[in-house]
């Protein structure tokens, strides 16, 4: 049943007009797609963080793991005294390990939400108390201005997670061109890749038991529904993770498990059983492909970190 008239103005006045956009335009598409970057709203942060402690979700603890056992080596390459700009910040998690190691002068946590970007500060302000710290609450894709504070000191780029993976190799240049205007000459970067794997092991991290990947896909479509007055039933759709081998991604869908019709924004849309929403794409990267990645960004490897198992790297690069 379609909202009423004035529940759905009032949902589509308050909601990100991008959001509305990408949605409306991703909706109407063939095929169709919603970027990723929507998934994130307070629900699907929460499912995302459950997700990086499943135990099929591998990425997470091998990053950490290497992090950990490369801290030394980083620090070697790296020297102590850089600022340390971490891209998308979130809740920190393994930015103490790279603290630690580095002994850097000052840390910007980037990132577009200021709730999480005040709490994960103070956490860490708590933990290096003799650590300046200089938020920025800001969309890390586009180059920005970084603090006064760090003006003209040397800088270390941090974006672990392989989240670079989540865009494609066009979006995933560009960021890194970003990055590199935004940290500046003479800066380094060290990033999480995921590397490509065995496609059982791949669809069990993006498909788990428990379902957490399936809510976390699904509540895409109540965060539509609630905030921009739609009325899509979430029955009538399921999870889907799929690998496609010639883009090396693992690709979330949500696929229509019978014939639809909805309305979002005032917008009617109907979707046919078996077709799908595309919601995401993970890409996983070769030897090579991730060095091509980095030199097409602006950036020369200067070391490269693959766990014993081959699962996940960290790369460190310069500009
Ligand atoms: C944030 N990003 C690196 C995750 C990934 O693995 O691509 C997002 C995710 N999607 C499903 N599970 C995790």
């Amino acid at each position: 049943m379609l909202n009423e008239p004035a529940d759905a103005a009032t949902a589509t006045f308050a909601a990100d007009p991008a959001f509305r956009a990408d949605v409306l335009a991703g909706l109407a598409a063939r095929p169709r797609a919603i970027p990723a970057r929507w998934f994130y709203d307070r629900r699907g942060s929460e499912l995302f963080e459950q997700i990086t402690r499943l135990p099929e979700y591998y990425p997470t603890r091998t990053e950490r793991a290497l992090l950990a056992a490369k801290a030394s080596e980083i620090a070697q390459i790296v020297g102590a005294g850089r600022v340390v700009v971490e891209f998308g910040s979130g809740s920190s998690a393994k930015t103490p390990l790279l603290l630690d190691a580095v002994a850097p002068s000052a840390y910007v946590p980037i990132d577009i939400s200021g709730p999480f970007l005040r709490d994960s500060s103070a956490a860490l302000a708590r933990a290096f108390p003799d650590l300046p710290i200089h938020p920025v609450e800001a969309d890390f894709t586009r180059p920005l201005h970084l603090p006064p504070e760090v003006m003209g000191m040397p800088r270390l780029g941090f974006f672990p997670g392989s989240t670079i993976g989540n865009l494609a190799a066009p979006a995933a240049v560009d960021l890194l061109r970003s990055m590199a205007a935004t940290l500046g000459e003479g800066a380094m970067l060290l990033i999480g890749m995921d590397r490509a794997k065995p496609v059982d092991e791949l669809i069990a991290a993006y498909d788990d038991a428990q379902g957490v990947t399936a809510a976390f896909n699904l509540n895409l479509l109540a965060r539509i529904n609630t905030e921009l007055g739609a009325d899509i039933p979430l029955d009538a759709f399921r999870h889907v993770a799929r690998w496609n081998d010639d883009e090396s991604r693992i690709e979330m869908h949500l696929e229509a498990l019978r014939d639809v019709g909805f309305a979002v924004a005032g917008e009617r849309f109907a979707i046919r059983a078996g077709e799908t929403i595309h919601t995401e794409n993970s890409h996983k990267y070769g030897p090579r492909g991730k060095r091509l990645l980095l030199a097409a960004g602006g950036w020369t490897v200067l070391a490269d970190w693959t766990d014993p198992a081959g699962r996940f790297s960290i790369l460190l690069a310069v500009v």
